[in-house]
């Protein structure tokens, strides 16, 4: 049997969170735990997580942070806590709001076990078949972002933001050992740790998936001044890596 772990982090997410789309995922995923991350959240997101955590206790562990230190450093405390315990052969992390379905993360899964990838990115393309609901604003946005971060990473990387990963063991300690310096753009700090250890065989280990579903969900916590500041993050990010 091979067990995955799923990273959600949650800040202030007491009303995104759908207590039975997660219940329901557990109940019909044996192999898959859950490990939240909330980060000093002033809402009663503890509470939510507490109702998520009574169907199947023995697979969700909650994470209580006391002060907020952001999506980057609240993943890597997660992702280390469930490598810690030994029990998981696939790791990977998912936004709250379920703006990609818990059914897209579980093909994703199976992908990268199925082809012997050792990474795999959801990616958000607009395919034909796709049903990726994006208002056009954010959409753009999103576009013009991915060609800053196409510029700091050399990769042709169509999608590095989209919030579902999956990794296997064997690389966790090179992409989460060490703490991110961005709080939005880890995703990218990753990809770079992931390049320089691979080297050549960069394309061949890890795969960007297009999914097939992705809805925005609204209430993000990105604000527009995080926006603006990300040419300058990736400055940074390109210079100490
Ligand atoms: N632990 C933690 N999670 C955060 C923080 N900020 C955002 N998140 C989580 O990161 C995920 C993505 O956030 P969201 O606002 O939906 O971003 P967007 O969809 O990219 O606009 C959600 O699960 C949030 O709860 C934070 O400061 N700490
Ligand atoms: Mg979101």
């Amino acid at each position: 049997m091979s067990y995955t772990a799923i990273i959600i982090p949650c800040y202030n997410e007491a009303e995104r969170l759908d207590v039975e789309l997660f219940t329901d995922f557990l109940n019909r995923f044996a192999t898959f735990s859950l490990i939240f991350v909330d980060d000093g959240s002033k809402d009663k997101t503890l509470e939510k997580l507490e109702e998520i955590k009574t169907s199947t206790p023995q697979r969700v562990k909650i994470i209580s942070n006391k002060i907020n230190r952001g999506k980057a450093e609240a993943v890597r405390n997660g992702i280390l806590t469930a490598y810690a315990t030994g029990d998981f052969q696939q790791f990977g992390f998912l936004d709250a709001d379920l703006s990609t379905p818990f059914s897209e993360f579980t093909d994703i899964t199976d992908y990268m076990v199925n082809n012997n990838k050792k990474a795999v990115f959801g990616s958000r393309l607009k395919l034909e078949d796709a049903k990726i609901v994006r208002s056009p604003l954010r959409h753009i946005i999103g576009r013009i972002i991915a060609a800053f971060i196409r510029m700091t990473i050399n990769t042709p990387f169509y999608d590095t933001q989209c919030g579902a990963k999956v990794f296997t063991s064997d690389i966790i300690e090179v992409a989460f050992n060490k703490p991110f310096i961005s709080r939005w753009l880890f995703d990218v700090e990753i990809i770079l740790r992931l390049k320089k250890h691979w080297k050549k065989d960069f394309g061949d280990l890890l795969y960007e998936y297009p999914i097939k579903e992705w809805n925005q969900v609204d209430g993000s916590k990105i604000r527009f001044i995080d926006m603006i500041k990300i040419p300058f993050e990736l400055l940074k990010i390109k210079i100490k890596k």
